[in-house]
């Protein structure tokens, strides 16, 4: 479904679990920082709202979406407690073939570092043709990406333990 026939904030006919045992990881990219800071707030409030601890949020910066997958590759790697890493991020089509290059290697990268581990790790980046496009889903009138990434790491948290 297009993201702008759901609103990316609605879960109100899902059910959620409970978060209060879980440990998780969001990672941030400072490209378009205005952006990826509002994707935060909104992961971090969701998150809290739905029992984490505060000291079971790890917060990092990454300088752009492209590493993403390599920092949450490291976070795994160093700490096997964590239940689900996020990945946030705002991609911004410009004049350059970079656009295609980051989405892909992005996506990619963060599918095969989730299997790689076993591990939920979710893709929390926006793909945009425009600023604005971006600024509607990052708290605006499509709701906030941020939040539906926290939602989908919850809900992926709770399938891996009760495997
Ligand atoms: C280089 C680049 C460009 C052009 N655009 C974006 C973007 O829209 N969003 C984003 O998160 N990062 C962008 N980057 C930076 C890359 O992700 C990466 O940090 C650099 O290519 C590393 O040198």
């Amino acid at each position: 479904m297009a993201s702008h026939l759901k609103n990316l904030s609605d879960f109100s006919h899902t059910i959620i679990p409970d978060g209060s045992n879980f440990k998780i990881a969001i990672l941030v990219a400072e490209w378009n920082a205005k952006i990826t800071g509002a994707l935060y707030e909104g992961a971090l409030k969701t998150l809290l709202k739905h029992g984490l601890k505060e000291k079971n949020i790890i917060t990092k910066a990454v300088p752009g979406s492209f590493e993403l997958t390599t920092a949450a590759e490291i976070l795994l790697n160093h700490q096997n407690n964590i239940d689900a890493v996020i990945c946030l991020g705002c991609i911004i089509q410009g004049d350059t073939k970079h656009f295609d290059f980051i989405c892909d290697a992005v996506a990619n990268g963060i599918t095969n570092v989730g299997i790689k581990y076993s591990k939920p790790v979710i893709f929390g980046v926006l793909t945009t043709n425009t600023e604005e496009q971006a600024l509607d889903r990052a708290g605006g009138k499509h709701g906030n990406k941020g939040d539906e990434a926290a939602i989908t790491a919850l809900k992926m948290a709770f399938f891996a333990s009760t495997i």
